[in-house]
C-alpha cells in the first residue's frame, strides 16, 4: 500500500484547495497531535511535506514524528507557530505565502478604523432595532480622515495600510528596523514605539509575530497614546501587551481598540468582550475567497517545487 506524502494539518476551506494539493501529491488530514501520533509508522515514514494552516504549534517533536519530512509549507505569511530553528536544525525547509494577502489585510485594517470611528456596528443596530424609527438620532461619532496614524512595523502589509491612510489625508508615522523609501512627509521613529505613540491618535500594529516582537506595543507605548488613542491589531495577539491594553481600555486611558487577533485566540479575553469601546473580529484579515485562493496557489507552488526538485518560490529559512 502507498501512503500519502503530504500531511495537512487542518481541514480544507474549499474543494478547490483540496484538489490543488491533491494534484501535487495525495494528502492525508491529521489535525491534532493525537491524530498524528496515532498514524501507523509506515504512514509517518511516507510523509515528506506538511501543508500547514492555522496557528497551532509545529515543534521539533512534531517534526520528529516524520523522519522523511523535508518541507513545511505555511498557508499564510506569518510562520510564528512553526519552530523554524528546529526545522533548520533538521534540514527541513519552511515556506510561507507572502504578498498575496497584503491588500486584504490592509483593507481590513482600514475597515476596522472606519467602523470604529464611525460606529458602523452600532449604527446598524440603531436602524434594525427601531431606535432611529422611534425618533432618536445616533450620537455624533469621530472623524478619522486627517488624523495622525502610526504604523508599528512598515513591512509590506504596513506599507499597504499606510498608503490607504495617506489617501484619507492622514499624516503617516512609522517604526521599522530601517528607514523606508516613503513619500515625502512620512515620519520615521526608528524602533521607538513610545515616540510613535506620542505622535499619533491611531496606532496600527503590523509587525511580524514571533518571540522578537512579543509585547512590541508595550504598556508604556499604550499609555503614551493618550485618551484619544485607538489601537488596531491585524498582526498577532502576541505583538501587544494585552494585559496593559485591557487595563488602559478599562480605565479610559485610551479611547478604544479594534482587534482581529488575540493572545489566546480563538478564546478572546472576557474583559475585551465586555468593553463597549472595542471592536472584535475573528482573525479574518486575509479571509476573502480571492485571497484564500491565491494563498492556496502560493502554498501549492512551494509543495510542487519540492516534489519537482525545483527551488522554493518563498522559503523562510
Ligand atoms: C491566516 C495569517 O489566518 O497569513 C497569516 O499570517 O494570519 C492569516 O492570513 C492564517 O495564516 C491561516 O492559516
Amino acid at each position: 500500500m502507498t501512503y500519502p506524502a503530504i500531511l495537512i494539518s487542518a481541514p480544507y476551506f474549499s474543494e478547490d484547495e483540496k484538489a490543488r494539493i491533491e494534484a501535487v501529491r495525495p494528502a492525508v488530514l491529521a489535525g491534532t497531535p493525537e491524530a498524528r501520533a496515532a498514524m501507523p509508522e509506515e504512514a509517518r515514514l511516507a510523509i515528506r511535506a506538511i501543508a500547514n494552516k492555522g496557528h497551532k504549534p509545529i515543534d521539533g517533536a512534531t517534526m520528529d514524528l516524520f523522519p522523511n519530512l523535508a518541507v513545511i509549507t505555511q498557508f499564510g505569511v506569518g510562520y510564528d507557530a512553526i519552530d523554524v530553528a528546529a526545522a533548520t536544525a533538521r534540514g527541513i525547509t519552511v515556506t510561507n505565502t507572502p504578498d498575496v494577502l497584503n491588500e486584504d489585510v490592509a483593507d481590513l485594517a482600514l475597515a476596522l478604523m472606519l467602523a470604529w470611528s464611525r460606529e458602523i456596528v452600532k449604527g446598524d443596530a440603531w436602524v434594525r432595532e427601531g431606535t432611529w424609527a422611534a425618533g432618536r438620532e445616533l450620537p455624533l461619532n469621530r472623524k478619522m480622515s486627517g488624523a495622525h496614524v502610526g504604523i508599528a512595523g512598515m513591512g509590506r502589509i504596513g506599507r499597504a495600510i499606510a498608503d490607504r491612510c495617506a489617501a484619507f489625508g492622514m499624516p503617516v508615522h512609522y517604526t521599522s528596523r530601517t528607514a523606508k523609501d516613503t513619500p515625502e512627509g512620512w515620519t520615521y521613529h526608528g524602533e521607538d514605539v513610545v515616540s510613535l505613540a506620542q505622535a499619533v491618535e491611531w496606532m496600527v500594529v503590523a509587525v511580524v509575530g514571533g518571540d522578537k516582537t512579543k509585547g512590541y506595543l508595550s504598556r508604556e507605548a499604550i499609555d503614551a497614546l493618550g485618551p484619544r488613542g485607538v489601537v488596531i491589531n491585524i498582526a498577532r495577539g502576541t505583538c501587544i501587551d494585552e494585559e496593559a491594553l485591557i487595563g488602559a481600555l478599562e480605565a479610559g486611558r485610551i479611547a478604544g481598540a479594534a482587534l482581529d487577533v488575540f493572545y489566546n485566540e480563538p478564546h478572546v479575553d472576557a474583559r475585551l468582550i465586555a468593553l463597549p469601546n472595542v471592536l472584535l473580529q475573528p482573525h479574518q484579515a486575509s479571509s476573502t475567497v480571492e485571497t484564500r485562493r491565491d494563498m492556496s496557489i502560493a502554498q501549492c507552488a512551494n509543495l510542487k517545487a519540492y516534489f519537482d526538485g525545483e527551488p522554493f518560490p518563498t522559503p523562510v529559512n
